[in-house]
């Protein structure tokens, strides 16, 4: 079939609408209808030409609240007109990262889904027979889109996909990293650095695990109000204080936060979150995606002293099994969506939410198809 799509054709050029071919689906896969896909920054930082795994030309997009159009032979669970999100960490349920509760990265399929390729090693879509690359295994910046059934979670029908279509990547990701990574306990302290989607849910987790204090970083002091509605105690600007972020929040909190959490992608400022926690317990979780080449240093001594440094995809989330239950916080009003999506716009214009991403204007831009 024949439907529209943002195509990336090259890094750090905007993405252009084509008329593009979708394979219908194969052994194991399912045919979907795109109904909405968030835009997160980890589009734009593979889109910058950054990502090491990035290749082109790819239909970019992992945040998609989607309807089954068909199902391939041996597809399970699925059948047309059930409600699924896509997932860039597939849940296969059988490979050892699924059968451990320590982790969340099945690995089933990683090979081809940081790759661009369907499972079997081929692409679904085509422009005058030229071949596009999948991205993280959702391309959901596309009106219709082909994933393998175990990289679907089937949720409530109910939930408006233009909201829900959050919860496949960026509000996961922070709650999940604070109430499953992090492990934050009741009265704790945290930092959270950039409050972008990813940021702003980290504090929405910090408020679920109870902490006492949440204090929020951000370059952008527009950030702040969102961040104060949902909890978070203090801002913090680093451009206002002399010196050192992390020694101005250990000096603010006598000795440094319990945990925290680097949502930017920002080397510097891992650094910084990791010191700014407490010596002998602090735990600081990166989220953030860093460009190719890049790395994080700090003092050996930092951790001998009892800090430790972790990190965190999607939350830790296992997405068939645990998604549809937060599809159901959201619904009983336990998890906030509707207030991060500051903008909403069709496919066409989907050049202009990478721009109010970088100018610090949205939280989640969505696109409506
Ligand atoms: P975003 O662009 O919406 O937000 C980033 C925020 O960081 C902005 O508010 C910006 O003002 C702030 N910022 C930038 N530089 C700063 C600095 N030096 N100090 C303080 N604040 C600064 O991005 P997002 O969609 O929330 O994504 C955040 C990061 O998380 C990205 O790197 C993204 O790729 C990554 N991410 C990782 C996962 C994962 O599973 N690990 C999932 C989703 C996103
Ligand atoms: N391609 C990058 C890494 C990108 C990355 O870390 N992706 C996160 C999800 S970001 C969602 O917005 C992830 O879950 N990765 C798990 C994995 O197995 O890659 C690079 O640096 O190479
Ligand atoms: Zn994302
Ligand atoms: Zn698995």
């Amino acid at each position: 079939m024949k439907c529209k799509a943002a195509v990336a054709w090259e890094p750090k050029k905007p993405l252009e609408i084509e008329e593009v071919e979708v394979e219908g689906p194969r052994e194991g896969e399912v045919l979907l209808k795109v109904v909405a896909s968030g835009v997160c920054h980890t589009d734009a930082f593979t889109l910058s030409g950054d990502d090491p795994e990035g290749v082109f030309p790819a239909i970019l997009g992992h945040e998609g609240g989607c309807e089954v159009v068909e199902c391939g032979p041996g597809v399970k669970d699925l059948k047309p007109g059930d409600h699924v999100i896509p997932l860039y960490i597939p849940e296969c349920g059988e490979c050892e990262y699924c059968n451990s509760t320590k982790s969340n990265l099945c690995q089933s399929i990683a090979g081809t889904v940081w790759t661009g390729y369907m499972p079997d090693g081929t692409r679904r879509f085509s422009k005058n027979g030229k071949p596009i690359y999948h991205y993280m295994g959702c391309s959901t910046f596309a009106e219709y889109t082909v994933v393998p059934e175990i990289a679907l979670a089937k949720i409530n029908k109910e939930a408006p996909l233009d909201k829900v279509c959050l919860l496949g990547c960026g509000v996961t990701t922070g709650i999940g990293a604070v109430l499953n990574t992090a492990k934050v306990e009741a009265g704790s302290t945290v930092a959270v650095f950039g409050l972008g989607g990813i940021g702003l849910s980290c504090i929405q987790g910090a408020v679920m695990a109870k902490a006492s204090r949440i204090i929020a970083v951000d370059l952008n002091p527009s950030k702040w109000e969102m961040a104060k509605a949902l909890g978070a105690t203090d801002f913090v600007n680093p451009r206002s204080v002399d010196g050192k972020v992390s020694e101005y929040i250990a000096e603010i909190t006598n000795g440094g936060v319990d945990y925290s959490f680097e949502c930017i992608g920002n080397v510097e400022v891992m650094r910084d979150a990791l010191e700014c926690t407490r010596m002998g317990w602090g735990v600081s979780t990166v989220i953030g995606v860093a460009g190719a080449g890049q790395e994080i240093s700090t003092r050996p001594f930092n951790l001998v002293v009892g800090r430790t440094w972790k990190g965190s995809a999607f939350g830790g989330v296992k997405g068939r099994s645990e998604l549809p239950g937060y599809v159901e916080r959201y619904m009983d009003g336990e998890i906030e969506l509707d207030a991060f999506v500051t903008h909403t716009m069709g496919l066409e214009d989907i050049n202009k939410a990478f721009d109010l991403m970088h100018s610090g204007e949205s939280i989640r831009s969505v696109i409506i198809f």
